[in-house]
C-alpha cells in the first residue's frame, strides 16, 4: 500500500528546507505520496512529479489580528490535509512551530496520523535557551511518535537542555551522488575572473552572524598573502554588508567575489579547491558535505556536528573558532601541497558517499516510517 506522507517545511534556502525537499523527492521515487505543506513551494522543487503535492499554507491578515497567524494558518491547513488526503504520516522539520503545528493538527483531524519530528538546531541551539519556547519544545518532542537530530552533537544538547528520556534517533544529513547531476561549468572559472593558476575558497551561508562570515574573509586575507588565490562568497544575509565593509577595508576588492544567493552551488563547487564554514553554532552543516561529494576538502570549526562531517587530518580540517593564523596555515598547506590535497579530496568524496549518501539515510527515514505505520 502507498504511504501517504506530509512534510512541513520552510521553503527557504537553508539546511532544512533542503533536507526535506531532497528527502520528498526520494520518497516519491520510490512511490510514496508526498505532501509538501508550506508557505511557497520549496525552492530545490523544480521538476513536476506526478505524486508530489503541495499544499499552500495562506496566511490571511484578518484586521482582528495584531500579526499575521502563521501557526494557526498552518496548523488548520495541516488538519485538513491530514483528512482530505488520507496522510499516514506528518513529517515535521524543527520543533517550533512545525511540529507543534502538525501536534495540533493531529488532535483537529479526524484520522490518526503519526508525527515524527526532525529537529535541524536553531530551534534547540536558539529557541531553546527561551524560556518561553523551552516547554513548548520539550512538549513538541515528548508529543511526536519519534524524534530525529541531524547530528550526535544535536541529540546530546537536546537531551541536556530539555531533561528528554524520550529515545532520539540521529539520523544525518544527506547527499546525491554528484555523478548523477547535469553540470554547466566548463569555464565557469575564467567568466568569474578567475585565472587558471589561482585557488578558489569557498564559503556558502545564509550570512548569519554564527557564520563568522568575517573570519572567512580574514583568514583568506593571510592565505592570499601566500597562495595566489580568490575567494568566493555564496549567500545573502544579515552580516552581507558587514563582511562587503572588511573586504574593503582589507583592500581584498579585487580577490573576493560576492555572488549573493545562488540556486546552483554544485557547478561553483567543482571549481573550487577548498570549502571553509568557521561558525561558531553549527548542527551538522550540510554545506560541508555538498563540498565534500565533489571532492573539495573542508576546513571546519570545531563545533556542534561538524566534528562528525570532517575527518580531521584525513579530509579536511578542524580548527578552534577564530583561531585565523591556525586555520590560515592549514589552508596554505593544503593548497600547496598537490599530492596532500589530491588525498584529502578523493577521501572526501569517499566518506561522504559511504556515509552519508542519499540511499543508506533516506532509508533510514522509510524504517522509521514503517515501524510507526505498523502502530496505526
Ligand atoms: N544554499 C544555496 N544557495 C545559497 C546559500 C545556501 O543553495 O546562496 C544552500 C546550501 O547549498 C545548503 C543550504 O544546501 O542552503 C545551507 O545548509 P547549511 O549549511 O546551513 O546546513
Amino acid at each position: 500500500m502507498t504511504k501517504k506522507i506530509g512534510i512541513v517545511c520552510y521553503p527557504t534556502v537553508g539546511g532544512s528546507g533542503v533536507v526535506a525537499t531532497e528527502l520528498g523527492i526520494h520518497l516519491a521515487e520510490k512511490n510514496y505520496e508526498v505532501h509538501f505543506i508550506s508557505t511557497t513551494m520549496p525552492f530545490r522543487l523544480k521538476r513536476l512529479y506526478p505524486n508530489i503535492y503541495f499544499h499552500e499554507v495562506d496566511v490571511s491578515n484578518y484586521p482582528v489580528f495584531k500579526h499575521p497567524p502563521y501557526d494557526l494558518s498552518l496548523a488548520s491547513k495541516i488538519s485538513e490535509v491530514i483528512d482530505r488526503e488520507e496522510l499516514d504520516i506528518i513529517h515535521a522539520h524543527y520543533a517550533v512551530p512545525h511540529a507543534i503545528c502538525s501536534i495540533f493538527a493531529s488532535q483537529m483531524a479526524k484520522r490518526d496520523v503519526k508525527i515524527v519530528t526532525t529537529l535541524h538546531g536553531t530551534d534547540i541551539t536558539i529557541l531553546g535557551i527561551d524560556d518561553n519556547f523551552n516547554h513548548m519544545i520539550r512538549y513538541a518532542i515528548e508529543q511526536s511518535d519519534q524524534v530525529t537530530a541531524v547530528s550526535e552533537s544535536l541529540k546530546k544538547q537536546t537531551e541536556e537542555a530539555f531533561q528528554i528520556q524520550k529515545p532520539i534517533k540521529v539520523v544525518y544529513n544527506f547527499i546525491d551522488n554528484v555523478e548523477e547531476r547535469e553540470l554547466s561549468c566548463s569555464d565557469l572559472k575564467s567568466k568569474l575572473g578567475i585565472s587558471s593558476n589561482e585557488k578558489v575558497l569557498i564559503h556558502i551561508s545564509n550570512f548569519r552572524q554564527v557564520k563568522r562570515v568575517e573570519d572567512v574573509v580574514r583568514v583568506f586575507e593571510q592565505t592570499f598573502k601566500r597562495v595566489e588565490s580568490k575567494l568566493l562568497l555564496v549567500g545573502d544575509g544579515p552580516e552581507h554588508s558587514k563582511v562587503r565593509n572588511l573586504v574593503n577595508e582589507l583592500n581584498l576588492d579585487e580577490q573576493v567575489i560576492f555572488l549573493g544567493r545562488q540556486d546552483n552551488v554544485h557547478d561553483l563547487l567543482k571549481i573550487s579547491d577548498l570549502k571553509l564554514l568557521l561558525s561558531e553554532k553549527e548542527s551538522f552543516g550540510l554545506v560541508l558535505l555538498e563540498a565534500m561529494i565533489s571532492g573539495v576538502p573542508c576546513i571546519g570549526t570545531n563545533i556542534g556536528g561538524i566534528p562528525e562531517v570532517i575527518e580531521d587530518g584525513q579530509n579536511g580540517y578542524i580548527c578552534e573558532v577564530g583561531n585565523i593564523n591556525g586555520i590560515s596555515d592549514k589552508a596554505v598547506k593544503l593548497l600547496t601541497d598537490d599530492n596532500l590535497w589530491q588525498k584529502f579530496s578523493s577521501h572526501a568524496k569517499q566518506y561522504a558517499e559511504n556515509n552519508f549518501s542519499s540511499d543508506r539515510i533516506v532509508r533510514k527515514y522509510e524504517e522509521i516510517y514503517d515501524q510507526l505505520h505498523s502502530q496505526v
